[in-house]
């Protein structure tokens, strides 16, 4: 009987000490990938402006508000990848690329590579082409140690008319997928809480549609981990000084 006892309580023991493993290791990936984007004052700058010199306008009046800033085709297209170095070495940057991601496995995984390779630290993909497609992203990303945003449902009108239906499938998919950082929208907070509903507390989310596009930037972050503000800032007559109202706002 004292036998019997005494293998229970070491087989328990057991059991225990592989449980307290899984529950550190997981701590421990959960804290390395909010501390990669950790994101000063929760604000992301969308830098759609079409020059280096205004990109670099821009970035010299706000640096002291923001570090994290979001790179799309505008600006890609207007002066290169090599932006992205650029604007990372002179203000000590930390750089989405916007390129939403969308396309054959094969081809998302060339795309992934390159936005990496030119200095990007995440990179933001589409849902809807499905796993395949996501999955060649994600091994990109972690091939070189950086980010992927899963882009859920868009922020504007006309997402309501396809992307809206499968949003919810979208974002379960990347649960499935160990994906930890996603986009979703600050217009519509309702689909937003949905999002972080399904993608849980510990993802990370970070938000377009404040400003402009009509979000608030206070209530997204109930939900959201960071917002992304693009014309409300680079628009403004002085961009430092709506960055430091917006930021103000938040509070
Ligand atoms: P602003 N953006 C968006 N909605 O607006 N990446 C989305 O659903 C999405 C995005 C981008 O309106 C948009 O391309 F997935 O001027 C732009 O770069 O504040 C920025 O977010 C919003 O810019």
């Amino acid at each position: 009987m004292i036998t019997i006892l005494y293998s229970l309580s070491y087989i328990n023991i057991l059991v225990i000490l592989k449980t307290k493993f899984w529950q550190n290791n997981n701590f421990n990936q959960r804290n390395n990938k909010v501390d990669t984007m950790k994101i000063k004052n929760n604000l992301i700058l969308a830098l759609d402006v079409m020059s280096e010199s205004e990109a670099i306008e821009i970035c010299d009046s706000i640096k002291d508000h923001i570090d994290t800033i979001k790179i799309g085709y505008p600006l890609a297209l207007a002066e290169g990848l090599e932006i992205i170095n650029k604007l990372k070495d002179q203000f000590g940057f930390k750089v989405i690329c916007d390129f939403k991601v969308a396309d054959i496995d094969a081809t998302n995984s060339k795309i992934c590579d390159e936005t990496f390779k030119a200095g990007a630290d995440a990179i933001i993909c589409h849902g809807f082409v499905g796993s395949d497609s996501v999955q060649a992203c994600l091994d990109m990303a972690d091939k070189h140690g950086k980010e992927l945003f899963l882009l859920t449902e868009m922020s504007h009108p006309g997402a309501k008319m396809f992307l809206q239906k499968n949003a919810e499938e979208i974002a379960e998919m990347g649960v499935e997928m160990g994906i930890r950082n996603y986009v979703a929208p600050a217009t519509r907070l309702d689909r937003l809480s949905i999002i972080r509903d399904i993608v849980g507390d510990d993802a990370f989310i970070i938000s377009p549609g404040v400003g402009k596009q009509g979000g608030d930037g206070k209530k997204t972050l109930e939900y959201s981990n960071a917002i992304i503000v693009g014309r409300s800032i680079y628009e403004a007559d002085n961009p430092e000084t709506a960055c430091e109202n917006l930021i103000k706002s938040l509070e």
